[in-house]
């Protein structure tokens, strides 16, 4: 994984120079070099960003993708995914340990409608890892990391809990969002309750059946609002949308609602989930617009446009 956060130069013709970039940066950081460096696709992120991809060749040789966050005509964010051969991490300057994330004060509340979402009436359905295999009977939530009293809870017995519904919208990073959807689950902050985080907890990683997981701050995760989702809309959860339990925090973007949630983790430093480590934020507020990591280069001190 390459990435460089708050790049913070100004593009004229974005494709163009995005792929000089890219081959100027994969040559100074690989060996062998990269030869070519071909655009793939670029895609909308709400209204206010574009993900430009790209793939790097040596020769025949795929070398590397690469995915590109441009906020008006700034490209802010670059990470390169190489195989597996060659793993260097860039943040900022060469070669640093990531460091711990440090996030803008954000409250937990989501009253307007959130910047550069525009509104459809149902869902898409996402499974970058394809849809898993349940089996209801056999599927335990596992609790565990840094916490008094590890959990392991049957079906049954989540079903036991007590319940909370509320009606809010839901809202991909991708741009779209769904008005009013009646979730129906329990709260996040009974399960910490339950399993008591110690002192130094600050971060939750939550993982699913298929692989997938994303990464939420302790602080989100025992918000109020926050549910392990049983029920959406008065019906049981489709397969699809993450039979039998699933995350939903309303204040935070789509990809932390993670589906078929088997697992729960604290911890006290900061990891990537699956996207995060493609460069979305490791928090994702809505309000905020915090869709990429970048975005927090703007009280880092380090933004240069
Ligand atoms: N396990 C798992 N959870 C997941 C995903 C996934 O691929 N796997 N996709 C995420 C993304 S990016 C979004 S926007 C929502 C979409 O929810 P839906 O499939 O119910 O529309 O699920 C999130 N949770
Ligand atoms: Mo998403």
């Amino acid at each position: 994984m390459l990435e460089c956060l708050d790049v913070g130069y100004e593009l004229v013709d974005p494709l163009a120079d995005i792929g000089k970039l890219l081959a100027r940066l994969l040559g100074e950081h690989l060996n062998p070099p990269v030869s070519r460096v071909e655009f793939s696709e670029n895609e909308p992120i709400g209204t206010n960003y574009m993900l430009y991809k790209y793939r790097a060749f040596d020769g025949d040789r795929f070398v590397a993708s690469c995915r590109a966050v441009v906020r008006r005509r700034v490209l802010e964010e670059v990470v390169c995914t190489l195989d597996e051969s060659q793993v260097t991490r860039i943040l900022g300057s060469p070669l640093r340990e990531p460091e711990e994330p440090r996030l803008q004060p954000a409250s937990t509340g989501i009253a307007e409608r959130p910047p550069g979402q525009f509104y459809i009436d149902h869902f898409v359905i996402y499974r970058t890892l394809g849809t898993p295999h349940v089996d209801a009977g056999s599927w335990r939530l596992r609790v565990s990391g840094v916490v008094e009293n590890p959990l392991e809870l049957s079906l049954d017995e989540l079903e036991r809990l007590p319940r909370t519904s509320l009606v809010r919208d839901f809202h991909c990073v991708t741009g779209w969002s769904v008005p009013s959807v009646l979730w129906e689950g329990v709260r996040l902050k009974l399960i910490a309750e339950m399993a008591r985080p110690r002192e130094g907890a600050r971060w939750v990683l939550l993982s699913g059946l298929d692989g997938y997981a994303a990464v939420v701050p302790l602080e989100d995760f025992v918000s109020e609002e926050a549910l392990l989702v049983l029920r959406m809309n008065g019906r049981p959860l489709p397969i699809e949308q993450g039979f039998p339990a699933r995350v939903f925090i309303p204040h935070l973007y789509g990809w932390k609602s993670v589906k078929w949630i088997s697992q729960i983790g604290f911890a006290e430093r900061y990891v990537d989930g699956y996207w995060e480590a493609l460069g979305y934020h490791e928090r994702g507020n809505v309000l905020l617009e915090e869709r990429f990591k970048a975005s927090r280069g703007a009280f880092a001190g380090g933004r240069r446009s």
